[in-house]
């Protein structure tokens, strides 16, 4: 008994944590198609110690599918999530390719899985910084209200995918052994220029667009407002990408309607709140870093501080590991809730 599990992008940084996460979560599979593009086809992954050989992603490869987990590009998301939904199967797709579309539930369990009995088939997992600000920031907004967030992120080059990884570490030894290397991936791999990562901070995620921001920074920005079903709420975005490995930090001002709220109320509340760990102490220098978060899918929250000037205004820091609740680990909460739901 169990579910027809497709994961397209098996072999990359996200699908190989889907995999462990789907182990870890002991998610009832009957079948499991592990797919990818054409370039990694062939390659070999482990699940539950079983050798599987990852095939390229086709049409046909959804025949019987029940849930697809998507995860290998936009590209290949707006080419095969709709022909695996023509075939039954319930598309949960980690890409930025349909997260703004009005059909389609952007979802993060603990802030609106109510959103999943709208869906037609395709289920959008939001981005990964996107994602850990507002398993935080709902908690707030349901109990105070919440105005402005203006947001600055410290983000992990797995982030990038899996070359970007390899491309911090060769670097960082190649620094360290003064020999000479050449950028090839970072910032975007796609634009026209590449910068040293190692040692350094970028100050790029994603292309920018047309008004300044970066991709990444819109995300921040449209994904927030659509998943806190909130078009009015003014947010702005600074995106960095550091020389992390995994887990993205964020630092967050926000202004919220109740000038009375305390750090103290704001620390409760996240105390008690789904997905959300407090770890904030100055006396015991205790706050969350990305070296601790690795490996967990919770949201950490720290360094929380009303602001000097502004009574309804307060500084948080957010950390999460960005390739577990930020990708595998939402995508497959999405599955278990539409598990729960009964709609799948
Ligand atoms: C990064 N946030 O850290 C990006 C990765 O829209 O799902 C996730 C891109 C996305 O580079």
């Amino acid at each position: 008994s169990g579910y027809h599990i497709a994961v397209v992008g098996a072999t990359g940084a996200v699908g190989q944590q889907m995999l462990k996460t789907l182990e870890d979560e002991n998610f009832p599979i009957s079948q499991l198609t592990l797919l990818s593009s054409e370039r990694s086809a062939g390659k070999k992954v482990i699940f539950k110690g079983e050798e599987h050989v990852v095939k390229a992603a086709a049409p046909q490869s959804f025949e019987g599918v029940q849930i697809a987990l998507f995860s290998a590009g936009g590209s290949v998301s707006k080419e095969l999530a709709s022909e695996a939904v023509n075939r039954g199967a319930i598309v949960v797709d980690n890409t930025s390719a349909f997260r703004m579309d009005k059909n389609v539930p952007l979802v993060v369990p603990e802030v609106n899985e109510h959103a999943l009995k709208e869906h037609n088939g395709i289920i959008a997992n939001p981005n990964c910084s996107t994602i850990q600000m507002v398993v935080a920031l709902e908690p707030v907004r349901k109990a105070f209200g919440l105005n402005k967030i203006i947001v600055s992120t410290y983000q992990a080059v797995s982030g990038a995918g899996a070359a970007a990884i390899e491309e911090l570490k060769s670097q960082a030894r190649a620094i360290l052994d003064e020999k000479e290397f050449t950028p090839e991936i970072l910032p975007v791999g796609s634009d026209k220029k590449h910068y040293q990562i190692a040692f350094n901070a970028i100050p790029q995620i994603d292309k920018f667009e047309e008004n300044g921001f970066t991709f990444e920074e819109m995300k921040m920005i449209n994904e927030t407002k659509k998943i806190m079903e909130y078009d009015e709420l003014h947010v702005a975005a600074t995106c960095v990408r550091l020389p992390v490995v995994t887990g993205h930090s964020e630092s967050v001002y926000i202004e919220i309607d109740n000038g009375d709220a305390t750090v103290e109320d704001i620390r409760a509340l996240l105390k008690e709140a789904p997905g959300v760990v407090l770890q904030d102490n100055p006396e015991e220098q205790l706050y969350p870093m990305p070296a601790d978060a690795v490996g967990s899918n919770d949201v950490y929250v720290g360094r929380i501080r009303k602001d000097l000037d502004r009574p309804n205004g307060f500084h948080l820091w957010i950390v999460s590991d960005n390739l577990l609740k930020g990708a595998a680990w939402n995508s497959v909460q999405i599955a278990q809730s539409l598990v729960k739901l009964q709609l799948v």
